[in-house]
């Protein structure tokens, strides 16, 4: 892998984007080893994942706008599929994603991390919508992630200003679950990770597919969908094991 860093600490992989030159910007390339990298996560024995972008400065600055700059319509058609590609599948893997945010999140890099399931923030970070100031609107998902995380005013505030929050504001508006300083960001994410890892991963993989599918449907069909899923948990061999573990103290 030439621009993403894979570091499997047990059950935790980290994902670091690694072009701190142009502060962990997302080229066609980046996205084609993101779309290799997750499709082994799906299979492997790993239970959350954290993505992080490299150096001190940035956690991604978005979209590559030099790339962006060159191409014509049918590379352009291939790095926005390859981009949603890359978002629904982090979305959808069975397994939670963590973003370490660590410096700016801009654009592409703030939809990326809106395609997490839980956003850690440095207390450098600074998160922005800026692509209408490049005469682009958002386009790896972000009117409709950004929406569904903070409500429609405040996505609309940030998408029509294209203004850069930092990491307080973003935490005021539920963008982001936490703060950290600079130099605890990646220990207290990688902290977190593995008490999550500690627990079931059907049932936390299956509690994500439910939270995330509820966001689109009604609360009767969400319902019925957690009634089936919660029943599924009981075909389970772990299930057995932790509940025997507890009536017997162990
Ligand atoms: N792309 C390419 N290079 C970038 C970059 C970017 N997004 N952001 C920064 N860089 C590069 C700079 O060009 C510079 O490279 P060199 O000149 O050193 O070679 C290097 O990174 C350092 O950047 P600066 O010198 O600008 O650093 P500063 O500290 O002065 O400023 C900054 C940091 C983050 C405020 C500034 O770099 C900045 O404003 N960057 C652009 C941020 C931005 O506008 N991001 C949104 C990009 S648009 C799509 C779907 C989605 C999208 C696109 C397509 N499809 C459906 C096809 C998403 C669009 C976007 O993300």
């Amino acid at each position: 892998m030439q621009y993403l860093n894979v570091k499997k600490e047990n059950e935790v992989i980290q994902i670091t984007i690694n072009r701190e030159d142009k502060l962990n910007a997302m080229s066609l390339e980046v996205m084609n080893e993101f779309i290799s990298v997750l499709d082994e996560l799906e299979k492997d024995s790993s239970k959350v994942i954290i993505i992080t972008g490299a150096g001190q400065k940035a956690f991604s600055a978005g979209a590559d706008i030099e790339y962006m700059s060159k191409i014509g319509p049918t590379e352009a058609e291939k790095y926005a599929l390859r981009g949603h590609e890359v978002l629904n599948k982090i979305e959808k893997l069975e397994k939670p994603v963590i973003a370490a945010i660590n410096g700016y999140a801009l654009g592409g890099g703030c939809e990326l991390a809106l395609s997490c399931d839980i956003r850690f923030a440095s207390s450098n970070a600074q998160l922005g919508q800026p692509e209408v100031t490049l005469g682009i609107c958002p386009g790896w998902g972000g009117t409709q992630r950004l929406l569904r995380i903070v409500g429609p005013a405040r996505a609309k505030d940030l998408i029509f200003s294209g203004r850069r929050i930092n990491a307080e504001e973003a935490m005021s508006m539920g963008l982001v679950n936490k703060v950290f300083s600079s130099e605890n960001l990646i220990s207290e994410t990688k902290l977190y990770a593995k008490n999550v890892a500690k627990n079931s991963n059907f049932a936390v993989g299956i509690s994500k597919m439910l939270v995330n599918r509820g966001m689109d449907t009604s609360l009767d069909t969400g319902l019925k969908l957690e009634i089936y899923s919660w029943a599924q948990c009981f075909a389970t061999k772990e299930r057995e094991e932790r509940m025997s573990s507890f009536l017997h103290k162990k």
